[in-house]
């Protein structure tokens, strides 16, 4: 199952993926996906934005007749980051998956229906939003704002719906949170804290997402003297340096990780400067002063520079505090796997956070790198992840 889609969206030369939402490569893993679920006779749910949960519900559920009643859900998300690792999304809902042949291959029977869950755009690598399906589907992100949102050339979330044959009228909140009683989000672990092949996640940080636009005056690279410049490449540069330092000061996390340059030529000072801040924090007030000390020393280095500074929050999401009673539960039913928090964003931050009764699993990745080709989790660990989230799944669904 694993090796079929892990050929989809991935480049041959650096052996990344990209699976931005609504791009053929994406809509080519959720083909896969609702394959796979064909396959095991799971009754298909979508929403309007195509978040998608497929059941199983031994009761007589028969096809495209969906379970009545609460269940619990598991899964995770089949988008990536641009150029990014094989497991981040993918091993939970391939885990998911097989989680579910187990439990069927245990001779099992769920009390209630067991859903597996992919969930759309999760990356926010293509509209900017991060778990921009699960935003929608809670209700945290409005379904005009969503639409409104576009890509890198200008393609609005309405029209990119419109392409992959999705009327955006059906956005909003989901019918599919209705029957979601539970969820757990099994994720290749990102970092490197965990020292047991699975573990428990307690907490995710607190994250935001910052776009700051500096503005100067564009003149020739040749002409014009170093001290009649009013280069916003200047001041963005100083503006990273300061964030660098800033978060190591407060042991938190600060990426300029996208720049947008106009004109973006070699013999010009540029006019503007768009650089993506990405900062987290472990709790919501050290990331509030973090940004404040950036913002600060950004304004302080313009008016040296004679240039200009706006920062616009794209989106900040608080800290997620998983329910101590579930996220123990499963420490008991995984005999005492270690518990640990993650600077990680995810779909399970955003149903927990809108009060469904919320869990991850994290599976150990032995170098901590994510987001990137190298991304890696060894075959056993994997294993190991299916053989935790079934035991989870029959626990919480006997
Ligand atoms: O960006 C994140 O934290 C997550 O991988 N989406
Ligand atoms: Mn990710
Ligand atoms: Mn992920
Ligand atoms: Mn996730």
């Amino acid at each position: 199952m694993w090796a079929d889609q892990s050929a989809i969206g991935r480049d041959a030369e650096t052996g990344g993926y990209t699976r931005g939402g609504w791009t053929p490569s994406e809509r080519e893993a959720t083909a896969w996906f609702l394959d796979q679920c064909a396959t095991r006779d799971l009754t298909v749910e979508s929403d309007g934005i195509g978040n998608l949960i497929a059941w199983w519900d031994p009761r007589g559920t028969d096809l495209g007749h969906p379970p009545s009643g609460r269940g619990v859900v598991t899964g995770s998300h089949l988008d990536s980051v641009i150029d990014g690792g094989a497991f981040d999304g993918p091993l939970g809902v391939v885990s998911a998956l097989a989680a579910v042949d187990q439990l069927r291959r245990d001779g099992f029977t769920p009390s209630v229906p067991i859903g597996v869950g992919a969930f759309v755009e999760e990356e926010g690598s293509r509209f900017g939003m991060p778990c921009l399906g699960s935003r929608v589907a809670a209700g945290v992100l409005t379904a005009e704002k969503a639409l409104a949102l576009t890509d890198r050339q200008g393609v609005s979330l309405a029209r990119a719906l419109e392409a992959a044959g999705t009327d955006p009228a059906g956005v909003g909140p989901s019918p599919l949170l209705e029957r979601m009683g539970t969820f757990v989000e099994l994720h290749v672990e990102q970092g490197r804290g965990l020292t047991a092949p699975v573990g428990v996640a307690s907490s995710i940080w607190p994250h935001g997402r910052y776009r700051f636009t500096f503005e100067g005056e564009a003149n020739h690279a040749g002409t014009t003297l170093m001290e009649d410049r009013h280069d916003p490449m200047l001041t963005y540069a100083m503006t990273a340096l300061a964030a660098n330092k800033q978060a190591r000061l407060a042991g938190a996390r600060a990426t300029f990780g996208r720049l947008s340059i106009e004109p973006n030529g070699t013999n010009a000072v540029p006019s503007k400067v768009i650089a993506w801040l990405d900062a987290r924090a472990a709790d919501d007030a050290t990331l509030e002063s973090l940004l404040a000390a950036i913002t600060r020393q950004a304004v302080e280095r313009a008016e040296r520079d004679g240039t200009t500074v706006a920062v616009v929050p794209e989106s900040v999401s608080p800290i997620v505090d998983f329910p101590v009673g579930l996220r123990d539960r499963l420490v008991g039913v995984l005999d005492g796997a270690p518990v640990l928090p993650t600077g990680a964003g995810h779909d399970a931050g955003v149903f927990s956070a809108a009060g469904i009764p919320t869990a991850m699993l994290f599976v150990r990745n032995p170098t901590g790198i994510s987001h990137s080709p190298a991304e890696y989790a060894e075959e056993d660990d994997c294993l190991a992840g299916v053989e935790a989230l079934a035991a989870v799944l029959k626990d919480l669904a006997q």
